[in-house]
């Protein structure tokens, strides 16, 4: 068969997310940032809604968000991006603005950030990537990491006794008053994919209800920093990191729902 027989357009499975722009991801093959950010464009562009959305970018592995992503955006100095959003929002109330975050910016630099937007209830979405680790600079050891697990700086494995245990952030999102959809998701696999999808868009829909804060939490992979290839990273996360961060919706329609 000739190459133009296969590439007609009834045969085509996939195409480039057109929200995406031509710029070369600075991810590393297999991370779990890509489809993340592949998701919420497909998302914004299946709601209409490109003109009347921004991202707001962390510091970290995703800190160039703004360079893939077709939409307005801005950045925030490391965990601000909830108090940016929030100005933004307040200025603007019918635009769609979420947070982009990894852990280390989320739930270490920036928690006082998350934590009082959750509580005030900010209309935004909030979309956080836990991969275990600081990824962008060395795999340092974040709130996230688990106990027992290696990181730049916890070489021999996270000790709970001397360095505190794992913290869920998004349980403790979930119990202030402003949160009215908080839930955990992942992207390793097509299954999960579509849940995340559906997740993000509820996440984004809430906006127009002015229902409150929307929390989506992606448990991912770091492949680097955790020294694997994708696909041993990807099992491990599954044997892991889902036992302790469990996968589904935590609080749906203002009330808790699990993992409390
Ligand atoms: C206030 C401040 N502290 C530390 C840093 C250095 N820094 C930049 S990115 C980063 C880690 C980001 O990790 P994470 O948020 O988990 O995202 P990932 O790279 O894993 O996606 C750190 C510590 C910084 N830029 N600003
Ligand atoms: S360092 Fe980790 S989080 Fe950053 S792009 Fe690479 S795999 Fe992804």
């Amino acid at each position: 068969m000739e190459l133009k027989e296969i590439t007609r357009p009834e045969n085509l499975v996939y195409k480039r997310t057109p929200l995406m722009t031509d710029a070369t991801l600075s991810y590393c093959p297999g991370c779990g940032h890509g489809t993340i950010h592949r998701l919420i464009m497909e998302v914004v562009e299946e709601m209409g809604i490109q003109e009347d959305t921004i991202g707001i970018a962390p510091v970290g592995c995703s800190v160039l968000a703004y360079d893939f992503m077709d939409i307005d955006c801005s950045q925030a100095a490391h965990g601000r991006a909830p108090a940016l959003a929030t100005g933004i929002k307040r200025l603007w109330p019918d635009k769609y603005v979420f947070t982009y975050q990894g852990d280390g910016d989320l739930a270490a630099i920036g928690t006082a950030e998350t934590i009082h937007a959750c509580n005030r209830g900010e209309n935004i979405s909030i979309f956080f990537v836990n991969n275990g680790i600081y990824g962008m600079t060395g795999g340092q050891m974040a709130p996230t990491t688990l106990e027992g697990m290696k990181s730049s700086t916890s070489p021999y494995g996270r000790n709970n006794e001397t360095m505190g245990p794992p913290y869920k952030i998004t349980e403790l999102v979930a119990r202030l008053e402003g949160t009215y959809y908080v839930t955990r998701q992942s992207v390793h696999k097509p299954g999960p994919v579509r849940k995340a999808k559906k997740a993000i868009r509820k996440a984004l829909e809430l906006q127009k209800e002015n229902k409150g804060l929307a929390f989506v939490e992606f448990v991912s992979n770091c492949n680097s920093g955790w020294k694997m290839t994708p696909n041993d990273s990807n099992t491990w996360m599954e044997e892991h990191m889902f036992p302790f961060y469990p996968m589904g919706d935590i609080k749906v329609d203002g009330k808790l729902v699990q993992g409390t």
